[in-house]
């Protein structure tokens, strides 16, 4: 039974299943769906929580008062489902006034704008409890070479994320930031372009701590990289704070498949991590229904993305519990690897005075792939 149940923390972006399906080729093929309805629907297949985009709610150029009254339907919405915000974050890549970024473009009073702009739905995502307040920065690349000077604009990114920490310690939010990578689309080529790019960024933030990652599956598949082995590490640097779970097809347009789609055997193993981890956020999907589903199509792809999910736990679960797969993992020497190369008291003396026979040590078995074998037998549901 792979109902999903609110321990799950399943969690959607409004934007993903209200995507109308417009292209570079052409226009939408679904008619536009206002928040509310994206939280009732998403109740009803079992999500637990959402994320937002300020305008998901209210169009960007809504008066005050339509804000308010786009606002209080979502509110209203949340409230009657019990739809928890988990996550916030602004949308700052659609109006031309961002075509060249926005914390980085090179016109001063846009970077000023856009500033106003994130607190402005910092002040609401506080307001609906978001815990974690994502920033994609799709728009702060550039086309072309002498376009951009990228240290400047990194120099400008930093400032950003100094002033919006302020802000956010200054009025007393519990919010944190998770800055999500991606190597390219919209931008020919986006700054902060994978998970290591921004993991060595936030080092030099005046509030690191308050800052982490939103690493998206597609986005690190895009740069040809393993997503497992990127979450790996943001969680070995304590910076996993949310994550972008979709589906993609190796380094091609970002194509955001249902999670489990794509790259399944990559899925597997985000599942085991995650699943083997203390990563406690949302579990949470950003894909696009296919421009081909139409609304029925929409909510089968999303309820798919949470069934995916609790397929692969049941999977990587039986995989771990498997006496063989035990016995291979004992082979493969996996546990060893937690061992410290030196023992205590040792330094670098006991080493440099060690003897091995190499050849012997080249020879040993490593088992990895009767190992590899036993992942992929379970993945393939003959185990
Ligand atoms: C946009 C983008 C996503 C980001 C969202 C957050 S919006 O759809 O493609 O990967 O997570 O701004
Ligand atoms: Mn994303
Ligand atoms: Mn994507
Ligand atoms: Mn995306």
């Amino acid at each position: 039974d792979y109902t999903p149940t609110p321990e799950d923390r399943f969690s959607f972006g409004i934007w993903t299943v209200g995507w109308q399906g417009a292209d570079v080729f052409g226009p939408g093929t679904r008619p536009a769906m206002p928040a509310e309805r994206a939280v009732r629907k998403l109740a009803e297949i079992g999500a637990y929580g959402v994320n937002f985009h300020d305008n998901d709610v209210f169009d960007f150029d809504a008066s005050p008062g339509e804000r308010q009254e786009r606002i209080a339907a979502f509110r209203k919405a949340l409230d009657e489902t019990g739809l928890v915000v988990t996550t916030a974050t602004t949308n700052l890549f659609g109006h031309p006034v961002f075509k060249d970024g926005a914390f980085t473009a090179n016109d001063r009073d846009v970077r000023r704008f856009a500033l106003r702009k994130v607190m402005d739905n910092l002040d609401l995502a506080a307001e609906l409890g978001a815990k974690t307040y994502v920033c994609w920065g799709g728009r702060e690349g550039a086309e072309s070479g002498a376009a951009k000077d990228v240290r400047a604009a990194l120099d400008r990114y930093k400032e950003a994320f100094d002033v919006l920490g302020a802000y956010v310690a200054d009025q007393g939010y519990d919010l944190r930031f998770a800055i999500e990578p991606k190597p390219n689309e919209p931008r020919g080529d986006i700054l902060l372009p994978t998970i290591g790019h921004a993991l060595a960024f936030i080092q030099t933030l005046e509030r690191p701590d308050n800052v982490g990652l939103n690493p998206e599956v597609g986005h690190e598949e895009m740069a040809g990289l393993n997503y497992a082995h990127g979450l790996a590490q943001a969680l070995w640097q304590g910076k996993l704070f949310h994550i972008d779970l979709n589906g993609q097809h190796g380094p091609r347009y970002d194509q955001d498949l249902r999670f489990g789609a794509g790259n399944a055997r990559g899925a597997f193993w985000v599942v085991d991590l995650i699943e083997n981890s203390d990563y406690s956020g949302p579990i949470h999907f950003d894909f696009k229904p296919p421009r081909t589903e139409d609304d029925e199509g929409v909510w089968e792809s999303a309820a798919a993305c949470m069934r995916n999910w609790l397929i692969l736990r049941e999977k990587v679960r039986a995989f771990r519990a498997d006496p063989d797969v035990q016995d291979a993992l004992r082979q493969a020497k996996v546990e060893e690897l937690a061992q410290p190369t030196l023992a205590e008291g040792e330094d670098w003396r006991s080493v440099r005075a060690a003897t091995a026979d190499a050849e012997a040590l080249g020879a040993r078995r490593t088992a990895f792939e009767l190992l590899d074998q036993l992942a992929l037998e379970h993945l393939y549901g003959v185990r």
